[in-house]
C-alpha cells in the first residue's frame, strides 16, 4: 500500500513538473493582423513543442505604446523599419544572436540593404515581409461614378474634385500619419520624406480639403469592407488589398478590386522581426525567428497573405503569379518610383506630425 502511495506521489510530481516544463515552452508573438497562415505557427509547435501565443495589432503607434511602456511580455514583435529605428535608439530591443539563426543565409541582401538605410536594423531584426502603400479600388463602383478616373494617381484621394465623386461609396484612408502625410506631399510633387514643418503644412492643407469625403481612417479593417463591396476606395497596404481581391474572387460576389502603385510614387516599408530586451523567452524567440526564416515556412505565409518577403531562398516556392506580379514584387523600374519612410525622429517634428494628424482627423 505504502509503495502504491509512493508511486502515485512520484507520478503526481512528474506530472506536475512536466506541466511546469510545458508551461515554460512558450513563445509570445505580437504581429500585424491578417499577416500569417496559422499553419506556420501550428507546424512550429509540432516541430519544437513550443506553444505560440499569437496576438495581433493594427498600427505601429499601438505597438510602440506597448513597447515603450515596457514589460509587454512579448518575445517577438514586428515593427516597421522607421519605427523600429527609433525604438532601437530608445533601448527597447536586444541584438539578435545570429549564431542561433542558422537560416539567416536565406535572407535577401537587397532587402537588408534597404533596411540598413534606417540604421543598424540588421543587428536587431530580420525582415518578415515588406510592401508598398498604394490605392485599392472597386472597379465597377469607380467607373459608375467617373469616366476615365485617374485610378493610378493619388488624385483619386487627394484631389477634392475627384474624391468627392466617390464619397457616397466609401473612401477609407490608413490611420497612419507617417504614411499619409508623405503620400500627400508626393501628390503635390514635394519631397515625401521632408521633415520641414512648412512643407508638412502643405500636406495638412491637402488633407483638410479632402477630409469631408473620407468616411473612415482605418487600420486593417478595410480588407473585408473592400472585398464585400461595402467601400470603393482606400489608401492601403499592398497585401491587404490583394487579400480583399482574392476574398471577393473566392466569394464570387462580382466585386472586382485593383491595387495600384501610385504614379507619384509609393511608400515602401519593411516589417521586421525583433526581440524586446525584456522578452521572457529569448531562446524560444530565436527559435521562432529561425523557423520563420525557413524558406518553406515564409513561402507558406507569403502565398497566403500576398506580401513580398525578405527571404531570397523562398522565391522558388512562391506562387508564380505572385512572384511575377510587379505590384507584389516590384520590378527595378517600379522600385525607382518608391520612397522609404521619412525619419521623424526629432521630437519636435513628431509633435508637428501628431498635431497635424489630430487636426486632419477631427477636422479642428
Ligand atoms: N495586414 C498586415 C499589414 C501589415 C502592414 N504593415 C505595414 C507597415 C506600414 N508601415
Amino acid at each position: 500500500m505504502k509503495n502504491k502511495l509512493n508511486k502515485l506521489l512520484i507520478a503526481g510530481a512528474l506530472t506536475f513538473s512536466a506541466q511546469a516544463v510545458i508551461a515554460e515552452e512558450v513563445v509570445n508573438v505580437y504581429n500585424w493582423s491578417d499577416y500569417i497562415d496559422e499553419q506556420v505557427n501550428e507546424d512550429f509547435t509540432a516541430a519544437t513543442g513550443i506553444k505560440v501565443v499569437y496576438d495581433v495589432f493594427d498600427s505601429n503607434e499601438f505597438l510602440q505604446s506597448k513597447l515603450l511602456a515596457g514589460g509587454s511580455g512579448y518575445d517577438v514583435v514586428v515593427p516597421s523599419s522607421s519605427f523600429l529605428a527609433r525604438q532601437i535608439q530608445a533601448g527597447v530591443f536586444q541584438k539578435l544572436d545570429k549564431s542561433k539563426l542558422s537560416n539567416i543565409s536565406n535572407m535577401w541582401g537587397k532587402i537588408e540593404e534597404q533596411v540598413e538605410q534606417f540604421g543598424p536594423l540588421n543587428d536587431y531584426s530580420v525582415n518578415y515581409m515588406w510592401g508598398t502603400t498604394g490605392i485599392g479600388y472597386n472597379v465597377e463602383m469607380i467607373n459608375e461614378r467617373m469616366d476615365n478616373a485617374p485610378t493610378t494617381s493619388l488624385a483619386m484621394v487627394f484631389d477634392p474634385d475627384v474624391v468627392s465623386k466617390f464619397a457616397d461609396c466609401g473612401v477609407h484612408l490608413l490611420d497612419a500619419p507617417e504614411e499619409i502625410i508623405p503620400a500627400a506631399l508626393a501628390y503635390l510633387g514635394e519631397d515625401p520624406r521632408s521633415t520641414d514643418k512648412d512643407v508638412i503644412a502643405k500636406a495638412e492643407d491637402v488633407l483638410t480639403a479632402v477630409r469631408p469625403y473620407i468616411q473612415k481612417f482605418h487600420s486593417s479593417q478595410y480588407i473585408d469592407a473592400l472585398g464585400n463591396g461595402d467601400i470603393c476606395l482606400v489608401v492601403g497596404w499592398s497585401g491587404d488589398v490583394f487579400q480583399a481581391l482574392y476574398a471577393a474572387e473566392e466569394a464570387e460576389n462580382g466585386v472586382e478590386i485593383v491595387y495600384a502603385i501610385p504614379d507619384e510614387g509609393a511608400l515602401m516599408w519593411f516589417d521586421q522581426l525583433a526581440i524586446p530586451k525584456d522578452a521572457p523567452n529569448t531562446a524560444n524567440a530565436h527559435k521562432y525567428i529561425n523557423w520563420i526564416m525557413d524558406p518553406e515556412q515564409i513561402a507558406t505565409a507569403t502565398n497566403y497573405v500576398w506580401y513580398a518577403n525578405g527571404n531570397f531562398a523562398s522565391q522558388p516556392l512562391l506562387e508564380p503569379d505572385l512572384l511575377s506580379d510587379p505590384a507584389v514584387y516590384p520590378t527595378e523600374e517600379v522600385m525607382q518610383n518608391t520612397y522609404i519612410s521619412p525619419s521623424y525622429s526629432d521630437p519636435k517634428i513628431q509633435r508637428v506630425v501628431t498635431r497635424t494628424w489630430t487636426k486632419v482627423k477631427t477636422g479642428q
